[in-house]
């Protein structure tokens, strides 16, 4: 295919100024290393260092991006972010709807749906996340809800160029399990299916596949069809553990 793999790491709530910068002084510095890399680098650190590691990244391959943005441009909103002051900061990027975000947060695929369009208003390319529980994929729901996600958590708007989807299953994040490449196929092929449906650029759209995804399981994940890179956590905190998995697209 001609879609250009996207490795993003989402440092979730880990990170402190010093030792951040130079773990992302250390990934930009194997991206310069290495010729041309054939993926996106991303990484999207907390909001108290979208600023710093964007200036860390300057004039480099690496991109950096949010976490979460309000689905309102401005306004009395105590303790939240927009996605222009995200991108004022120097991302380009905002992951929205993450399962974390859904279940602390309880954010409906509404609310996913108005920040991913917050998102594109900011300029920014939105990163929406979709995932069954396990509970889900035991009553053999998954593909519904996967539908239920994508139609639903689907910004107005979404072209490929500004909407990219992560497929996390719930249960594989975070926990070492991952689901098996036949699993994986299976849910990005729905996936594509449903984006077909909807969107005229569909083909061209990224599927990100994410949960536990680490240098030893990258090749295997990042090789079954319809996978176009990985959405990385635990994996993506130290320069050294993530590089591999950049490597491998
Ligand atoms: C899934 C992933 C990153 P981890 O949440 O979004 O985290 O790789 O730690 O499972």
């Amino acid at each position: 295919n001609q879609r250009r793999p996207l490795i993003a790491g989402n440092w979730k709530m880990n990170g402190l100024a010093t030792a951040a910068t130079s773990e992302l002084k250390e990934l930009v510095a194997l991206a310069k290393d290495h010729t041309a890399p054939k993926c996106d680098i991303l990484i999207c650190p907390p909001a108290t260092l979208v600023r710093e590691m964007a200036s860390a990244a300057e004039n480099s391959s690496v991109q950096i991006g949010g976490q979460d943005c309000h689905a309102n441009d401005s306004g009395a909103h105590t303790g939240d972010i927009a996605a222009e002051m995200l991108k004022d900061a120097g991302a380009n990027y905002c992951i929205v709807g993450h399962s974390e975000r859904r279940a602390d947060h309880g954010e409906s695929n509404a609310v996913v749906k108005a920040k991913a369009e917050a998102a594109h208003r900011g300029g920014l390319i939105a990163i929406v996340c979709v995932g069954e529980t396990l509970a889900e994929r035991e009553a053999d729901k998954t593909l519904d809800v996967i539908s239920d996600q994508v139609r639903n958590s689907l910004p107005n708007g979404a072209t490929a160029s500004n909407t990219v989807i992560a497929y996390e299953p719930v249960w594989a994040i975070g926990t070492g399990k991952t689901p098996t490449p036949l699993d994986v196929a299976t849910v990005h092929a729905h996936i594509r299916e449903e984006l077909a449906a909807l969107m005229s650029d569909s083909a061209q759209v990224r599927v990100l596949y994410g949960g536990s995804v680490k240098g030893s399981n990258a090749e295997e994940l990042m090789a079954v069809e319809n996978v176009d890179g990985a959405l990385v956590g635990g994996a993506s905190l130290k320069a050294a553990d993530f590089w591999p998995i950049v490597a491998t697209s």
